[in-house]
């Protein structure tokens, strides 16, 4: 990775994965694009460009006017979106990610993009669930993971890009807020307990799912992406996790810092569907074991680091 080009550059893993490129690799050599543009540090610490990721030929032109030898494409609707506007969610997930690949093919980029737990479904095993097992998910969001982790492996096999990817859990950070997702109340609890003491979940206590702290999954996109090729058999998407958990046990650990912090539920029927259709826990072994995967922060780490770092963030507003 010598010249970036991320899109999608302003969503919540762009957002901090930009800044940590530049970091390791030089601010002129990231080139962030996202299709809006923003008063922040990724638009203002290096080359920033409006893209629709639908528009092939913008893409191309942006990659070729930068002269990038890696592409990472983040931008995509997210689960609970992508099932309330499935049509749109096809054109842009599989649209934009289609477009990706040929800018990556025709200019002889390495490529990256993120894979999901949404990948799975409810005939997929529920706990520790294989690196390699059935995926038939009910969502669109997940029709649309399974086809890219395909055609990611397409286009290695036909075309010979280095195409590499990770099935990303639920993230939590508090840079920038996901939108649209069904792991966002493990985002927003961490919000609401320090703004109101009180938060209030669409997903019901006892929904366990797999989540990671933002620093970690910045890692392991690095890791995966500077690893020596000949060590990986699956590409392009490994699964990561750090912890498998659910509301209460997000709470409990709130409390540790804030006794008072309560938690109520008002379950969204849409959203708690798509939870109950993925897995309870993955197994990490093959990212592990094929290019060294870890995980920094465990349930209690990230929450007593996220609301130090989220309660000074909100202070300076
Ligand atoms: C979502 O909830 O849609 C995402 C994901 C797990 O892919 N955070």
């Amino acid at each position: 990775m010598k010249k970036i080009l991320l899109t999608g550059a302003l969503g919540q893993i762009g957002s901090e994965l930009t800044m940590k490129l530049r970091e390791v690799y030089g601010a002129n050599n990231v080139i962030a694009t996202d299709i809006r543009s923003a008063e922040n540090e990724v638009v203002q610490s290096g080359p920033f460009e409006i893209l629709d990721v639908t528009d092939g030929k913008a893409m191309h032109e942006i990659a070729v006017k930068y002269k990038v030898d890696t592409l990472i494409h983040l931008a995509a609707l997210l689960s609970a979106t992508a099932e309330a506007m499935p049509l749109l969610a096809w054109n842009i997930n599989m649209g934009g990610l289609v477009n990706a690949l040929e800018v990556a093919r025709e200019e002889r980029c390495q490529f990256f993009t993120p894979s999901s737990i949404g990948a799975f479904g409810p005939s997929t095993p529920k706990e520790k669930t294989p690196q390699d097992t059935i995926q038939r998910p009910t969502t669109m969001y997940g029709v649309n993971k399974v086809s890219g982790e395909l055609l990611c492996d397409y286009y290695f096999q036909k075309f010979g890009v280095d195409t590499r990817g990770l099935r990303f859990p639920g993230l939590i950070s508090y840079v920038a807020p996901p939108g649209g997702g069904t792991t966002d109340y493990a985002v927003e609890i961490y919000y609401d307990a320090l703004k109101t003491g009180k938060y209030t979940s669409f997903i019901a206590a006892g929904t366990f799912m797999d989540m990671m702290y933002m620093p970690d999954a910045l890692q392991a996109i690095i890791t995966l992406m500077e690893a020596d090729a000949s060590k990986l058999i699956h590409r392009n998407s490994f699964n990561v996790t750090a912890m498998s958990i659910e509301p209460e046990q997000i709470a409990a650990e709130i409390r540790k810092t804030i006794p008072s912090f309560k938690i109520d539920y008002q379950v969204d029927p849409i959203r708690q569907r798509i939870a109950d259709s993925w897995p309870n826990s993955i197994d990490p072994t093959a990212a592990k074991e094929e290019w060294g995967f870890k995980a920094e922060f465990n349930l209690e780490a990230m929450t007593k680091d996220m609301l130090e770092k989220l309660k000074e963030k909100l202070a300076a507003k």
